[in-house]
């Protein structure tokens, strides 16, 4: 059952396998919890997933960046044994919500065809970044590190472009981000990048590199050709020479049922969804059940906070049969709010449109 490159065994109701990489159907999370288990947490991998042994796993740190000795080494042992941290984090894909470019703006795109189901909220344990930099003696002008994995080298078109790797501000390392070893209560899972994985909050997911295996700590700023070539902004909307590197995530909102699905008229149906924003808490959710003519307030059921994401539901009774478009629309506390079209970018990141949701009453 297991999809080349993928370890963990798909459900065929819970994913959609392409590739190496597998989304969650977005109605699967109607049963779960405000936390995704790991059987339909998405994976996006570039290669393959790497079975390795933490016995012989070590993390190294080196470069210029490091005041005393360099390379460093930690063991798993002694990672574990530092003082560790539990917090809820989503992880989403920078281009989840991609192939909703084409199909509800009609602009083209590469890159995996998501439609909503690149996200999931965990609750990941292990050590902070910044107390393994401190340990590793990081220098006062270092500026910017380069996290690296183990997995296999990325090639594609002919060109190796080396190990995944990308970029992390030494301000945003020693603000957040930890270096997980555990997701949910479990060691790591293989997909998800066992021993240890970075986990960088509110940032689009390629930050949090699976894996890893040695970090670069640089006084001067870093590159990648996941810096450089992809996750920034190429397009009109973004000329000479596209945006700077991506970081935050965006908002968004989405029902919890199929595309597509066949609702009875007539009767109430509790129409359930999720939102969520890497800017600040879900403030309101509005639902649309006629197209955008008119919208009302959802109910939220879970106390919006800037980590994780927010469960909403509205009653909704359709009389008439036919196709409806259902739409839901958040915003959060600093104001953001989901607009009716995304801009386009040629490879189809953050993607934050309100959605339109085909039913048909019948
Ligand atoms: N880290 C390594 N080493 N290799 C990868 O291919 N994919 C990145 C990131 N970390 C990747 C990686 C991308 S693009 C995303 S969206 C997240 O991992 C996905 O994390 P998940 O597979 O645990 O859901
Ligand atoms: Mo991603």
């Amino acid at each position: 059952l297991a999809a080349p490159g993928i370890v963990k065994a798909l459900p065929a109701p819970y994913f959609t396998v392409r590739g190496t990489n597998a989304e969650a159907r977005f109605d699967s999370f109607g049963d779960t919890g405000h936390l995704t288990p790991v059987d339909r947490f998405f994976v996006r991998n570039h290669t393959t997933t790497p079975v390795l042994d933490a016995a012989d796993w070590r993390l190294t740190l080196w470069g210029d960046g490091l005041h005393g000795r360099s390379p460093v080494h930690f063991t798993y042992g002694q990672l574990r044994d530092l003082p560790s941290v539990t917090r809820t984090a989503l992880i989403e894909c920078a281009g989840n919500g991609r192939s909703l470019y084409t199909s509800q703006q009609g602009e083209p795109v590469t890159g995996t065809s998501w439609t909503l189901g690149a996200v999931g909220a965990a609750r990941w344990r292990g050590v902070r970044l910044a107390d393994v930099l401190r340990r590793a003696g990081i220098a006062r002008d270092a500026v910017d590190l380069q996290p690296r994995g183990l997995d296999d080298p990325y090639v594609s078109g002919g060109i190796d472009y080396g190990r995944v790797r990308r970029p992390l501000p030494v301000a945003k390392a020693f603000d957040d981000v930890i270096l997980a070893y555990e997701m949910n209560g479990e060691p790591l899972p293989y997909d998800h990048g066992y021993p240890v994985r970075l986990v960088v909050p509110s940032w689009v997911g390629i930050a949090s590199v699976k894996w890893l295996g040695d970090i670069e700590v640089s006084t001067r700023p870093l590159t990648s050709p996941w810096s450089t070539d992809w996750y920034r902004l190429f397009g009109d909307a973004h000329p000479a020479g596209g945006s700077a590197p991506i970081s935050r995530q965006t908002l968004k909102s989405a029902y919890q049922l199929p595309f597509g699905a066949t609702l009875e008229a007539g009767r109430v149906h509790r129409l359930t969804g999720r939102a969520w924003s890497a800017h600040a808490p879900v403030r309101t959710v509005e639902v649309s059940t006629d197209g955008g003519a008119h919208w009302r307030r959802a109910h939220l059921h879970d106390t919006p906070r800037r980590d994780g994401w927010v469960r909403w539901s509205a009653p909704w009774l359709p009389r008439a049969t036919g196709p409806v478009t259902l739409l839901s629309r958040t915003t959060d506390a600093a104001g953001n709010t989901q607009p009716d079209r995304a801009v386009h970018n040629t490879q189809g990141y953050l993607f934050n449109a309100i959605v339109r949701h085909p039913v048909t009453v019948a």
